[in-house]
């Protein structure tokens, strides 16, 4: 049995590996730290917020004492680091909270870990799993191999910068002191709880509300998109079977340029509305309310500055010494992510004006 310290638990890949984790060992206790930032959302946990297997603390990563003591209390023996500053374009505005969080918060996790891990010895093995991205290794070419586990690091926004500091701390973390760190660097995540500002919920969002569809420049950046499910399945594998001080790159194997992405949940979104009259009443503004084109709303729009161009991600690494596979295509994901968004428009309206977050904070205060 596990005693798992999730931080970023409330997030959209948090989240759903607190889903995930809870459905598979449902043996294990699991608490979540979580400071409730605008990305993060106890709605998000709805669905297992009763389990008594699972514990919620909000919190900041960078209080280390707090998280030294949530790591004696609970015994904890594994943590599993999701908490982060996650959009690009924020990180562009602003990228001082990602500094603070993503570098200094990851600093704090792994000194906490070191003092109680280490030093109090309070269990006899540990793992630090740390949750990166394929955006460290920056950009590529149209016909640039795949990213390995061996590409040096080149990252490009003040996002990806940070990212990298905290994988850098984590690698140090490992030779220096010996504490039992893996990382994993995953590409484009999508599907459930994921918070409408980044590129496909709200695409879906928008068009549901006849809102403009943004693509930055050309429209012809590549991503490449994994359903968060197989994330999840991937990070288990690396609890479950992966090396101390290794790193594994987790992807989906779909690339896909941005505007045929868009293109992709546009027709989705017009042959739902022919299939079911229910929804032009409960999406009036929708252009395929009216039998209109969802892609009539897309946009070509200024670009994002320094705009990666494409990601790739190879994961045979993972595929021979852990056995992970992305199960679920784009085209299947695509249409379950769309379903789930229509599905839960409580969710998405929730998250989007806080309602939720007032809501739980008057009732279980
Ligand atoms: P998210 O922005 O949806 O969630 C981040 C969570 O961290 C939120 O719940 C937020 O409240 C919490 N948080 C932020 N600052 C905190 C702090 N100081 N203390 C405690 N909690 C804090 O992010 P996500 O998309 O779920 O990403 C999770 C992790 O996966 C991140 O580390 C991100 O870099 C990485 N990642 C994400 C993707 C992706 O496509 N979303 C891809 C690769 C890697
Ligand atoms: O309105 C938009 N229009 C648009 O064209 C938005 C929000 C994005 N884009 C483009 C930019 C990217 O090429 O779509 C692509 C995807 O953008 P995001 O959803 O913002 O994701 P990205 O910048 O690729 O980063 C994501 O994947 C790697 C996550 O946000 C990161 O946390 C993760 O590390």
């Amino acid at each position: 049995m596990r005693s798992l310290l999730i931080t970023g638990g409330a997030g959209f890949i948090g989240a759903n590996f607190v889903h995930h984790w809870l459905a598979q060992h449902p043996d294990d206790r699991l608490v979540v730290l979580d400071a409730l930032t605008y990305a993060g959302n106890l709605a998000n946990l709805e669905a297992v917020r009763a389990r008594p297997a699972l514990r919620f603390v909000r919190g900041d990563i960078r209080d280390t004492g707090l998280v030294e003591r949530l790591l004696r209390e609970a015994r904890i023996d594994t943590i599993v680091h999701f908490a982060a500053e996650s959009h690009v374009d924020r990180s562009i505005h602003g990228p001082d909270a990602f500094i603070e969080t993503n570098v200094q918060g990851t600093h704090s996790m792994l000194k906490a870990a070191r003092t109680v891990w280490l030093e109090e010895r309070t269990v006899p093995r540990h793992r630090f799993h740390h949750v990166s991205t394929d955006e460290v290794y920056g950009s590529l070419g149209p016909k640039d191999p795949a990213f390995t586990e061996c590409t040096p690091y080149a990252p490009n926004s003040p996002y990806s910068a940070s990212k990298a500091a905290s994988d850098h701390l984590v690698r140090a973390y490992h030779h220096t002191y010996g504490l039992a760190t893996t990382t994993s660097n995953c590409s484009n995540n999508y599907g459930p709880y994921h918070f409408p500002e980044k590129l496909i919920p709200l695409a879906i969002v928008n068009l549901l509300h006849g809102r403009e569809l943004p693509i930055y420049g050309d429209g012809r950046n590549v991503r490449d998109w994994l359903h968060v499910s197989d994330h999840c399945r991937g990070i288990d594998r690396v609890l479950e079977r992966g090396a101390p001080g290794e790193v594994y790159n987790i992807g989906g194997g779909a690339e896909c340029q941005n505007v045929t992405l868009i293109e992709t949940l546009c027709a989705l979104a017009d042959a739902a509305f022919e299939q079911r009259n229910d929804l032009a009443r409960q999406f009036p503004d929708a252009p395929a309310a009216r039998g209109e084109k969802s892609a009539s709303l897309i946009r070509f729009v200024k670009d994002r500055p320094g705009h990666d161009r494409r990601y790739a991600i190879d994961c045979a690494k993972a595929e021979r010494e852990l056995g992970y596979r992305a199960e679920v295509t784009l085209e299947q994901g695509l249409r379950a992510t769309f379903q789930w968004y229509l599905a839960n428009e409580w969710w998405w309206r929730a998250v989007m004006d806080g309602s939720y977050q007032h809501w739980i904070e008057t009732h279980y205060r």
